[in-house]
C-alpha cells in the first residue's frame, strides 16, 4: 500500500503481545529469532503475482500459548510500526507465522524486517510487514479496513 517506514532498529524493537490475554509478552529480536519454526507458504498478492518461499519464525499459536487468550477472545490483530494492521479469526490464526527469515536469510527492510505476518491462504495485503504489536481482540476490528489505505508513516 502506501507504507514506507524508516528501517526498524532491531536493538530497540520489541514484539509486544497484549489485549485480552492472561499474560502480556515483550520479546526482543533475539528471543523471537530463537523461536524457530518453519512454514512453506504461498504469498498470493491481490495484484496478481505470487512467490513460494521458506519462512522462518515463531508460530502465532506458540505466542498465544504463552500469552493465554481470554475465553471471550475472537481475533488477533497484527500491527505494523506504520499503523497498518490486520486481524485474523482466533480459530485460524494459530497456524500463521511471524517470520524473521525468508529463504534462510533475515527479512530485508522492504519485505518487513524485523518481523512480518505469514498467513497461508490469505491475500498478500493481509501479510502485515514491520510488525511490532500483536493484540488479542474480543470484537472484530472494522477500523483496519481504513488503516490499510491511510497508513503511510515515514518514521
Ligand atoms: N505494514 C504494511 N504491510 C504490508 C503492506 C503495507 O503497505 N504495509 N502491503 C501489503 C501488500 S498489499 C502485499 S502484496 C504484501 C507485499 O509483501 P512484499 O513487499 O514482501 O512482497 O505486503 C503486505 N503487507
Ligand atoms: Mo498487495
Amino acid at each position: 500500500m502506501l507504507d514506507n517506514p524508516a528501517p526498524v532498529n532491531n536493538a530497540t524493537w520489541r514484539l509486544r503481545v497484549y489485549g485480552a490475554v492472561g499474560r502480556q509478552l515483550s520479546l526482543t529480536y533475539r528471543e523471537v529469532v530463537a523461536l524457530a519454526d518453519r512454514e512453506r507458504a504461498l504469498l498470493d498478492c491481490t495484484s496478481g503475482w505470487y512467490s513460494v518461499q521458506d519462512w522462518h519464525g515463531p508460530r502465532v499459536g506458540w505466542l498465544l500459548d504463552q500469552a493465554v487468550p481470554h475465553a471471550n477472545a475472537v481475533a488477533v490483530s497484527f500491527k505494523s510500526v506504520t499503523g497498518y494492521r490486520w486481524s485474523l479469526p482466533l480459530a485460524e490464526v494459530r497456524a500463521a507465522l511471524l517470520a524473521t527469515h525468508v529463504g534462510g536469510e533475515p527479512l530485508s527492510h522492504g519485505h518487513g524486517a524485523p518481523l512480518r505476518l505469514v498467513a497461508p491462504g490469505r491475500r498478500g495485503f493481509q501479510w502485515v510487514k514491520w510488525v511490532h504489536q500483536v493484540e488479542v481482540l474480543t470484537q472484530p476490528d472494522y477500523e483496519q479496513w481504513l488503516l490499510i489505505f491511510t497508513s503511510s508513516a515515514r518514521l
